[in-house]
């Protein structure tokens, strides 16, 4: 892992509890720089509370360099229609699971993401991987706009070597073990959707997800049948509730948090930050090529928006995640958040 060379990522994120999760991993491991944070309002966050949250959050890593990490605004709604998370899990993302920032980041933020990405790609003498965390409204912008300006669709094939997005799923029509849908289990007892098909970040913005499915950048995504193996349980909050660092302490407050407790060991997984593993360690998660396209329409009445539907002949090709190795990622995000992402080897991990 020493001879890694540094991987560039750019990072979109509705700064969710998770989103925290995926970011401490990247900014704490050594192999890699965040050279910009991009946040969506369509998410779990609404876009002031986000830019600000994660603005702050840069200050747990007592590192000036990272408190300087360009953190910008993206946009307030989706391409398509207007789904939007339940109101609690926005209000609890909003205010930042009531776990504390050491202080306010005195480093402006930005507004304007597509300029902010156009220009940071311009400007690079190198390639950069993006993380996508947040759904595919703030990039799906950028690719449409490549539509019709071959400059920037140039750019974009130079400098973007790779996209990592969380989300989607594959169905058990499609593949065994499949994975269902995840829209209703965040909705409880009275669920203002139908749609049992679809994965949330697709489902906020089916058309955001198709443009970048279609940019002709390789896409690896992290679907829920990798994620499903790594269920966030007690035991991992126990490990990292005892490492010494103001960033893992953090955490542990979150995953603490009186929104995020209850789902601990029954419905919260490993979702953004096996994303964020993917980066580093994509050896650690079997992916498997398909040629995806996402359901547009939307049906109130029998919903099936933003479901991954494999077709050869009109699909994208994807590389979708289908399972992950539990016990090693968890030992290397671990090891990473404790400042040992150098050692955190395959070869330690066994
Ligand atoms: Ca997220």
């Amino acid at each position: 892992m020493s001879t890694q060379s540094l991987i560039h990522v750019l990072v979109d994120t509705d700064v969710d509890f998770d989103d925290y999760m995926a970011i401490s991993y990247l900014l704490k491991h050594h192999a890699v720089k965040v050279e910009g944070i991009t946040v969506t309002g369509v998410g779990a966050v609404h876009l002031s509370h986000g830019v600000e949250n994660m603005s702050n959050f840069l200050t747990l890593f007592n590192d000036k360099t990272i408190e300087q990490t360009p953190v910008v605004a993206g946009f307030q709604r989706p391409l398509l229609y207007s789904n939007t998370f339940a109101f609690e899990t926005r209000q609890a993302a909003d205010q930042h699971y009531d776990a504390a920032f050491p202080g306010k980041n005195s480093n402006p933020t930005r507004t304007g993401a597509v300029q902010f990405l156009r220009e940071t790609l311009e400007h690079a003498n190198h390639k950069f991987t993006v993380l996508m965390i947040g759904g595919g409204t703030t990039w799906g912008h950028l690719f449409q706009q490549a539509r019709t300006d071959a400059a920037l669709q140039k750019l974009l094939r130079d400098k973007v070597e790779r996209i990592v997005m969380m989300g989607g799923n594959l169905l058990p029509q499609y593949v065994k073990p499949g994975a269902g849908g995840n829209i209703k289990d965040a909705l409880g007892d009275t669920p203002y959707y139908t749609n049992e098909v679809a994965e949330w970040n697709i489902f906020l913005d089916p058309l955001g997800t198709q443009l970048v499915f279609d940019s002709g950048i390789p896409v690896q995504l992290v679907a829920l049948n990798a994620s499903n193996d790594i269920p966030i349980t007690q035991d991992f909050v126990r490990q990292l509730s005892q490492i010494n660092d103001p960033v893992a302490q953090f955490l542990t407050q979150v995953l603490g948090s009186s929104t995020i407790a209850p789902g601990i060991g029954k419905y919260l997984y490993f979702w953004d930050p096996l994303a964020a593993v993917a980066i580093t360690d994509p050896r650690f998660i079997t992916f498997k090529r398909y040629h995806l396209r996402v359901e547009q329409e939307l049906n109130e009445e029998q919903d099936t928006s933003g479901q991954l539907i494999p077709d050869d002949a009109n699909g994208a090709p994807v590389d979708v995640a289908l399972d992950s190795g539990r016990g090693f990622v968890l030992a290397l995000y671990l090891n990473t958040l404790a400042g040992r992402s150098a050692e955190a080897t395959v070869e330690n991990a066994r």
